[in-house]
C-alpha cells in the first residue's frame, strides 16, 4: 500500500524527515528553498498533511490549490500563519507546539530583558569598535533588574514562566494584564497582581510582551501607549512582530521617551524596519527565543507527533480546531 504524501515546508532535523519518512512519502525542502505563497499551494497540491513552520502562510488560497489536504502540523506554538476559520471551513486540522517552547522561550525572555537593561549589546560594539580606552564613571550605566517592577503582557504559559524567574530569581514586583485575570493559585505562584493596560504602561520598569498576534493584538503597543511608559523604562517584544509599531518604538528610542528596547520579532520579518537599525539603544535578535537545541528537537517531534497521530492513528495531540475531527 501506498504511504500518505506530505510535505516539509522547510529544512528541519535530519532525524525528523527519516522519522517522517518511516509513515510518510516525503516531499521536503532541505535545501530551505524560499517559496512564494503560490509555490507552496503548488507544493501542497496532492498532500494530505504538511509540515509548516511559523512563516509558511496557510489561507483560503493555498487551501484552495491543496483539495487533499487534511492537518498543517505547526512546529510553532504560535499560529497566526494560520487562517484557522478558512482551515475549519475547508475541514483541514491545524496543530501546533504548546508546552516543549515555554521554559526555553521564558529563558530567553530575561536574557533579553537583563541584555537591554544592562547594555549588553551596545557596550559589545562599543569595544569592538576599538573605542574603550578609559573607565569612566557612567559609561554604560544601565538599569536594575532586581528589585524592579517587571510587567508581563500576555499572561499565558511563557509569560508565567517571566514572571516566576522575576519574582522568585530577582525578587521583582510582577504586574501583569492578559485578556482574563489568572486562577488565584496560578497568581500565587508566579507572585503577579493583575492591573489594567494603562497601570501595567505606567508602572512597569521592564516591560515583556508575551501575547499572541491577532488582528485585536496589532500595534496594541504603539506612540500613545509608549507616552505612557516610564522614561526609564525598557520594553521586551518576545511575542511576534505586528504587536509593536516599530516605526513608533524606532522613533521614541531615537527620543529617549523610553530607555531601552530588546527585540526578537518584527513587522515583517524577517525584514527589520531601518530606523530600528540605526538607534544604539535596542538589542535585535532575530526570532530566536525558543531555539536551543532540545527544544528545537522537542517541537520538531511534537510537530511530527502530531502529523504521524491523526493520518496514521486518527489522533493529534495539540489540535487547534478539533471541531474538525467530528465531521
Ligand atoms: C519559532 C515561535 O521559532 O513557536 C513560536 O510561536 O515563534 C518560534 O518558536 C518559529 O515560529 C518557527 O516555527
Amino acid at each position: 500500500m501506498s504511504k500518505p504524501k506530505i510535505l516539509v515546508a522547510r529544512a528541519i532535523i535530519p532525524a525528523t524527515v527519516a522519522r517522517l519518512e518511516e509513515h510518510f512519502e516525503v516531499e521536503h525542502n532541505q535545501a530551505d528553498q524560499p517559496w512564494s505563497k503560490q509555490q507552496l499551494g503548488h507544493k501542497l497540491a496532492g498532500k494530505v498533511g504538511a509540515f509548516t513552520t511559523g512563516g509558511d502562510r496557510i489561507d483560503a488560497e493555498t487551501l484552495a490549490a491543496a483539495p487533499e489536504l487534511k492537518i498543517c502540523a505547526n512546529m510553532a506554538v504560535g499560529y497566526n500563519n494560520f487562517d484557522i476559520d478558512a482551515m475549519t471551513a475547508r475541514g483541514v486540522l491545524a496543530t501546533n507546539a504548546p508546552d516543549v517552547l515555554t521554559e526555553t522561550t521564558a529563558d530567553f525572555g530575561f536574557a533579553l530583558l537583563m541584555a537591554t537593561a544592562r547594555r549588553v549589546t551596545e557596550s559589545e560594539h562599543f569595544l569592538r569598535a576599538g573605542k574603550w580606552d578609559r573607565w569612566s564613571f557612567d559609561m554604560f550605566a544601565g538599569s536594575d533588574v532586581h528589585g524592579s517592577t517587571l510587567g508581563i503582557l500576555g499572561m499565558g504559559r511563557i509569560g508565567q514562566g517571566i514572571a516566576r524567574r522575576g519574582a522568585h530569581g530577582f525578587g521583582m514586583n510582577v504586574i501583569y494584564h492578559n485578556r482574563s485575570r489568572l486562577a488565584p493559585d496560578l497568581e500565587a505562584a508566579c507572585r503577579a497582581r493583575y492591573v489594567d493596560k494603562d497601570e501595567l504602561l505606567r508602572t512597569a520598569d521592564h516591560l515583556v510582551l508575551v501575547l499572541p498576534y491577532s488582528p485585536s493584538s496589532h500595534h496594541a503597543i504603539g506612540a500613545s501607549e509608549i507616552a505612557l511608559m516610564k522614561p526609564t523604562a525598557n520594553l521586551i517584544n518576545i511575542a511576534r512582530g505586528g504587536i509593536v509599531d516599530d516605526a513608533a518604538l524606532a522613533a521614541a528610542l531615537r527620543d529617549r521617551k523610553i530607555a531601552g528596547a530588546g527585540l526578537d520579532v518584527y513587522e515583517g520579518e524577517p525584514k527589520v524596519h531601518p530606523d530600528l537599525l540605526t538607534v544604539p539603544n535596542v538589542v535585535l535578535t532575530p526570532h530566536i527565543a525558543s531555539a536551543t537545541v532540545p527544544t528545537r528537537r522537542a517541537m520538531a517531534d511534537l510537530a511530527t507527533d502530531n502529523l504521524i497521530g491523526f493520518l496514521i492513528h486518527g489522533k493529534p495531540l495539540t489540535p487547534l480546531n478539533p471541531e474538525v475531527l467530528t465531521r
